[in-house]
């Protein structure tokens, strides 16, 4: 009697067991549609989905997305550079180091440690409206955080200025320059940049082809040239400077854009708040979402705010209002604590990085990489190395004056020189990919500095 008990309780025991495994493999696969014997809400159902997919592990080595390719039913692992099968457990050996792009994934470990405060549920009728309530197409809350955070930060001056959304800042970029060009199509507005510069800026001027601006080269050389003449120019100051992390100031006293897609302090100390008639900002190096397309343009003049808005309205009447609720949630968790959490992840990503490459190219006479100065950094209230998102590495032998190719021949992809008007003596080398991403850069090009002094010099 009492044995069938006991066995009874094992069972009943086992079974509970049982069903609870069930309950929650049928939840986190997604599958699930009841919860305690109640069916799912529609935002358990997307959590469910969702954390369903996160739980593919893609062995560290890539990620599963809710709308990625599907076979069988299920998400499959999307790997990451050199990494391949299904779970993206194999590394190919002889694959090179892509440190090519500015993609800026090195903040993604950050997000999944704060995966509770930064998720979005997005309901089937959020915010269809090409507007909001007060009938403008950019979030007032959204504005609001803007300017918290760069108080936060201590970066830029908000007070009495006005905000314009963009996608991404390369709109903006665009938006800036129509803005501030005269409106004569007898006599287009130059527009100029310090080499090495951005190559987008070129490009953009370039590919839009307008009659009220053109683009004009390098400001040095240009300054040489019409050292006498006033004359219509609008200059792009990218500050801390992409490719070699250099805080510019502006050549030629004309109309600038302060393009400060990089002056966060995972980069660059803050010496203090920038206070200028035009600058833009960008989410994709702030926070590491590139792919959200989010940036914004922060102006003095009335006028010219008016300009850079008609442009965004005329391109695309507005940017989506999904992607404002996610930067939205974002930038709540950069500014939780006063930004600490976020910007000591991430300044201690970068100058990690910085040290472990630093310690690699000292024993290079072959490459050298940009020289960094101390400065003092009003966020950390600390005087600060810079770490640039890019290393800007010059081959110092005669011979060499291709570095990209003598890179490449040691399995390291840059981008060149000449991508940002510059000589291909130098190559630029990005540090703000993944982990697994910098660390084949470090491993590569300890090869190639290890190699220098021994037999095989012309490799
Ligand atoms: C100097 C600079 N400005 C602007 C951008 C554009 O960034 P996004 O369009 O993602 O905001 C980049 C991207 O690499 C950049 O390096
Ligand atoms: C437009 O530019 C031309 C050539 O520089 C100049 O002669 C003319 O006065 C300008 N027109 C206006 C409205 O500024
Ligand atoms: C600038 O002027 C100098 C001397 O007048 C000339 O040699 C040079 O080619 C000019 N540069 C450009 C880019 O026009
Ligand atoms: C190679 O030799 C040079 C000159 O003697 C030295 O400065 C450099 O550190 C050496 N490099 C390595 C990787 O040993
Ligand atoms: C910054 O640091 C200095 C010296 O360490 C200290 O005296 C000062 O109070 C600090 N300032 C702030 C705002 O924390
Ligand atoms: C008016 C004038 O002299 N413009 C020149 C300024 O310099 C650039 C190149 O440095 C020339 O292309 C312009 O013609």
């Amino acid at each position: 009697m009492g044995k069938t008990k006991k066995y009874c309780y094992g069972l009943c025991f086992l079974i509970s067991i049982a069903i609870n495994i069930l309950f929650t493999i049928n939840l986190y696969l997604g599958g699930g549609q009841e919860i305690s014997g109640r069916p799912l809400t529609w935002s358990e159902k997307a959590a469910a989905e969702a954390e369903g997919v996160a739980a593919i592990s893609c062995s560290g080595h890539g990620r599963a997305y809710v709308d990625g390719i599907v076979s069988d039913g299920k998400p499959v692992c999307e790997c990451y550079d050199c990494y391949g099968g299904t779970d993206c457990s194999e590394l190919s050996p002889g694959c090179a180091a892509d440190a090519d792009s500015g993609d800026p994934i090195f903040l993604e470990p950050f997000w999944m440690q704060h995966a509770t405060e930064s998720a979005v549920v997005i309901s089937g009728w959020h915010r269809m409206s090409y507007r909001y309530a007060d009938y403008t197409t950019m979030s007032t809350q959204l504005e609001t955080y803007i300017r918290k955070l760069h108080s936060v930060v201590g970066n830029a001056v908000t007070e009495g200025r006005y905000l314009v959304f963009g996608i991404g800042s390369t709109q903006l970029l665009n938006a800036a320059v129509y803005a501030l060009s005269s409106e004569n199509s007898s006599s287009p507005s130059n527009v100029l940049a310090s080499v090495p510069f951005y190559p987008m800026y070129k490009a953009q001027t370039a590919f839009f082809n307008s009659e009220s601006f053109q683009f004009e080269g390098d400001t040095n050389s240009w300054q040489l040239n019409n050292s006498t003449n006033n004359m219509d120019v609008i200059e792009f100051v990218t500050s801390p400077n992409n490719p070699d992390g250099e805080l510019k100031k502006p050549v030629l006293g004309g109309k600038t854009i302060y393009d400060h897609a990089y002056f966060w302090p995972h980069f660059t100390p803050i010496p203090g708040p920038s206070d200028h008639d035009v600058m833009i900002f960008t989410l994709s190096k702030l926070t590491g979402h590139a792919g959200t397309r989010f940036g914004w343009a922060i102006i003095k003049d009335k006028d010219i705010y008016e300009k850079v808005l008609n442009y965004i309205s005329f391109a695309d009447l507005g940017i989506s209002k999904d992607t404002q609720l996610r930067v939205l949630k974002l930038l709540k968790v950069a500014i939780e604590g006063d930004g600490k959490p976020l910007f000591r992840f991430s300044y201690k990503k970068m100058s990690d990085r910085w040290d472990r490459l630093t310690s690699v190219m000292s024993k290079s006479t072959r490459f050298s990489i940009q020289q960094r100065h101390p400065l003092h950094c009003n966020f950390f209230n600390e005087t600060r190395l810079p770490s640039p998102a890019y290393a800007w590495v010059k081959c110092e032998r005669e011979e060499e004056y291709d570095c990209g190719a003598v890179l490449e021949a040691g399995k390291i992809i840059g981008r060149t020189g000449s991508s940002f008007s510059a000589e291909d003596r130098y190559t630029r080398l990005s540090l703000i990919k993944s982990q697994d991403d910098f660390e084949l850069l470090l491993q590569r090009l300890t090869v190639l500095v290890s190699l220098e002094n021994g037999s095989i010099k012309t490799m």
